[in-house]
């Protein structure tokens, strides 16, 4: 693995306060812990979904992969012989946590937050890490399914029992809000496993910016994203054998039904997912497989489909080290650390939260 220490252009300061949590906008937190909410089938989701699938090419945000037996697909996905991201995060993370702790305060790291945990197999690796360097960290996992949640209580609790868990049902393209830190101490955010490369360049930036806000200067932020490969492998991680990702895909239809009343048939689509080398990423697409007309329930009246017309359900994106620690300085992180993977198809990259402007 090659790692490199990225000199911090600004010192690590400000004041440090303490704070109750601010409010979760667009999420019911229901105490007592764990902080669960339940994400409403509002106006704005229905809203959202009619735009996006008005648009050319017509989408469905990826968001509503991730029902229960979504999550559970993906799970599946990440064991998949092809899918190799979480088995190349996983390994890198492991090698690099005691740094990364060290890094990101040792034994002052108080919160450990982390953005689309899911099952947060990986995770524990860092939380092993803080706990060795005498931190005492509680961890707080955001994820927009309540399944994965579940994942993560049962995976924390029996792999690292010490650590309070605090649980977020929350979209995080809505509205985010991390617990401040309390005097003398830091804060980690994480978001993991590629899923940046889940937006496009925009949307990934004001993310990243939101986080910022959050955060205060001197504390740290890890960003996993996977880079530029070959495409035959990239290609494969997304048409696997046996045909999980492609159910995967097709599950997007169950859940957008579910939600707005509507009558997609996955019998109706063929999974498509090519890697478009001009734009660095994996598209993958329900393609109809004959002509369509389907019920939209409450999205409205019907939309019509021709054979060979696509939906896009996805864009998974590949960095270079250089588009991720520009990502990182733009949202307004000092690039502090990356490490690469020693097949260099995943990389993490570790900001620092700046506290001024950034240098030219
Ligand atoms: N970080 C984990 C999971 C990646 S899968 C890993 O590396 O393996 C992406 C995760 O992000 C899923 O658990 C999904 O439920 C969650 N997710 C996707 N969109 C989200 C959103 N808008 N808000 C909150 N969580 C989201
Ligand atoms: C969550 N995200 C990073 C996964 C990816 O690889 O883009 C989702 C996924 N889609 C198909 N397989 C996995």
């Amino acid at each position: 693995m090659s790692r490199r220490a990225i000199p911090e252009k600004t010192p690590a300061g400000g004041e440090p306060r303490v704070e109750a949590w601010r409010q979760l906008l667009g999420v019911r937190s229901e105490r007592p812990s764990p902080l669960l909410a339940s994400v409403p089938a509002d106006e704005a989701a229905l809203h959202e979904l009619r735009e996006r699938l008005a648009r050319t090419p017509r989408e469905l945000p990826s968001k509503y992969f991730y029902d229960d037996r979504g999550s559970a697909l993906f799970e599946q996905i990440t064991r998949l012989p092809e899918y190799y991201p979480t088995r190349t995060e996983e390994a890198l993370l492991r090698a690099v946590a005691p740094e990364i702790a060290e890094a990101c305060g040792g034994a002052q790291l108080s919160d450990v937050v982390e953005l689309g945990s899911g099952a947060a197999s990986k995770t524990v690796a860092l939380l092993e890490a803080a706990l060795a360097l005498g931190a005492a960290p509680r961890y707080v996992a955001v994820d927009i399914s309540a399944h994965a949640l579940r994942r993560t209580r049962a995976l924390l609790a029996q792999a690292a029992p010490q650590v309070a868990v605090q649980e977020v049902l929350a979209d995080y393209t809505r509205a985010l809000s991390l617990p401040s830190r309390l005097a003398q101490s830091r804060r980690l955010a994480l978001f993991l496993g590629g899923t940046i490369g889940n937006d496009e360049d925009e949307d990934a930036l004001a993310l990243l910016a939101r986080i910022r806000e959050q955060l205060d200067p001197g504390d740290s932020f890890l960003l996993g994203a996977n880079l530029v490969c070959e495409p035959a492998a990239i290609h494969a991680a997304y048409n696997d054998a046996q045909g999980v990702t492609a159910q995967f895909n097709f599950n997007i239809l169950a859940a957008v039904n579910r939600l707005a009343q509507s009558r997609f048939d996955p019998r109706d689509f063929d999974h498509h997912a090519p890697y478009v080398v001009e734009h660095k990423r994996i598209e993958m697409w329900l393609v109809a497989n004959r002509a369509v007309e389907i019920e939209l329930g409450r999205l409205g009246a019907s939309l019509k489909l021709a054979k060979g017309e696509g939906i896009r359900t996805e864009i998974s994106r590949r960095f270079t080290r250089a588009d991720v620690l520009q990502l990182l300085d733009a949202a307004g992180f000092s690039p502090d650390r990356w490490f690469e993977s020693p097949n260099s198809r995943f990389g993490l990259g570790l900001g620092k939260a700046r506290a001024g402007p950034r240098t030219p």
